[in-house]
């Protein structure tokens, strides 16, 4: 790599206390009586200070982090460049809503996602707060322009939390058990999974499959979205078969319906370019996006066909914090630091790294090999386990292997509708010997079963 990335803390894992320590405990017993038990955290040690890819706990240990917090600290959790214009935009003005008098930055945000993202026609950028609502905004601006209801969402996928986005979400435990009745009009097709469905790596014949099924349970001309992960996130970094993608956008086109990229977990450089649709040159006409988008500051976003867009009527989209100030300063300097430092490149070559390492885990473990799986594209790579020699999945062994891995400092995640996935999304600018530590943990976690 010919960037030099440079660093506050040392990358160094450290553990100085069993983990969590006295101090997190102290915190967690506080907690217990003030926040609901249904938020949990998968690492349950208190942060205090974080920097490139190690996060320090309120006790002193410097953990190794695999997950930036569920794929959103791309350029770091203190990257010096955001930090500063959060500081200088928050000295002048941190909200006056672009409802009532707007600012420049919301603007310069719209412009850089309409250059950023693929396609090119003339687009347009609406600012939200999170994945969910801009999911949200997505099917409110498809049904208007299209003028039909249906939306068709696939198996695994997750769009988040709010009431539409449950119903879009696949998985019922625990996104959705009794929290319905959920929104209608929203039908599920199969999903490419070519380590399980029988079409394989044949994406077209799934693809295939899903839009027959699309053809004789709602008919073409009453479906306004067909909404889809290009690479499913929380359903288990699934990537569909070479081909589905691109056979389903070019039904959507063919039959007017609007096909929308949810990239909120795979985009901005996650998967090695600037988003998951480009690895096939799938050309949304709506693109969602949040996460990793301006370092950490809450910030979400649809981009798409001006036409689409425009037809919304004066006042039909908004929302009060929507492209909130901060969060636009960040996101302009988070998005120059993927380009300066070159993070589509970075995760590229952290995904080699992950995959070449974790492919020895495997071929070391001979008969009792339980990765079924490596999978993924850049950043962003999945480890589905199961019970060797089979397809089994092998949900304990992924939560053992990430309760051993955070013994050790290690903060991995699980996902998958199997639970049996151990996902690696570190932040790109994780340095590479921490990289390597962090996988031989992983490598003893996995086996350790
Ligand atoms: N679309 C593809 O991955 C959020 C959810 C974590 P919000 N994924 C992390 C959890 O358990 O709540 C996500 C996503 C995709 C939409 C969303 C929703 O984004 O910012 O969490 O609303």
């Amino acid at each position: 790599m010919t960037t030099t990335l440079s660093y506050r803390l040392p990358q160094k894992r450290n553990l100085v206390t069993e983990l969590p320590g006295p101090q997190s405990t102290a915190l967690a017993k506080r907690r217990q009586a003030a926040v609901p038990a249904a938020i949990g955290s998968s690492a349950p040690v208190y942060a205090a200070d974080c920097d490139g890819g190690i996060i320090v706990d309120v006790d002193g240990n410097s953990l190794i982090d695999l997950g930036s917090g569920i794929a959103v600290t791309t350029v770091g959790a203190c990257n010096p460049a955001v930090a500063e214009a959060v500081a200088a935009q928050a000295h002048h003005f941190t909200h006056t809503c672009f409802m009532v008098t707007p600012y420049e930055g919301y603007v310069a945000v719209a412009e850089k996602l309409n250059a950023l993202t693929p396609g090119d026609f003339e687009k347009r950028t609406g600012l939200f707060n999170s994945g969910a609502e801009a999911v949200e905004n997505a099917v409110k601006i498809a049904r208007l322009a299209t003028g039909r209801n249906g939306i068709v969402a696939f198996d695994h996928a997750y769009h988040g939390r709010t009431n539409l986005t449950m119903a879009l979400t696949a998985k019922t435990m625990p996104y959705k058990h009794n929290f319905g009745p959920f929104a209608p009009e929203v039908y599920r097709m199969p999903m490419s999974y070519p380590f399980r469905d029988s079409f394989g790596v044949d994406g077209v014949s799934a693809a295939q499959q899903a839009i027959s099924m699309i053809d004789k349970q709602i008919a073409a001309d009453s479906v306004a979205a067909v909404i889809i992960e290009p690479i499913q996130g929380e359903g288990g970094f699934i990537v569909p078969a070479p081909g589905f993608l691109p056979t389903l956008a070019d039904w959507c086109h063919d039959n007017g319906v609007v096909f929308i990229a949810d990239e909120v977990q795979a985009g901005f450089c996650r998967t090695g370019s600037w988003f998951a649709c480009e690895h096939e040159n799938v050309v949304p006409d709506l693109i969602t996006m949040a996460k990793g988008i301006a370092g950490g500051m809450p910030l979400a976003a649809v981009t798409g066909r001006a036409d689409l867009m425009d037809a919304v009527h004066v006042g039909g989209l908004g929302g009060t914090y929507g492209g909130n100030p901060v969060a636009c300063a960040a996101a302009l300097a988070a998005l120059d630091q993927m380009t300066e430092l070159d993070l589509a490149g970075r995760a590229k070559h952290i995904g080699d790294i992950i995959t070449e390492k974790l492919t020895a885990t495997a071929e070391s473990l001979g008969a009792q090999n339980p990765i079924g799986e490596i999978r993924g594209r850049g950043g962003m790579i999945a480890v589905e386990l199961v019970t060797p020699g089979t397809i089994e999945p092998d949900a304990n062994r992924a939560k053992s292997a990430a309760a051993y891995a955070f013994s050790k400092g290690v903060i991995a995640l699980t996902c998958g509708t199997y639970g049996n996935i151990l996902r690696l999304l570190p932040p790109l600018v994780i340095d590479d010997d921490l990289l390597n530590e962090a996988l031989d943990i992983l490598g003893d976690a996995i086996a350790a079963g």
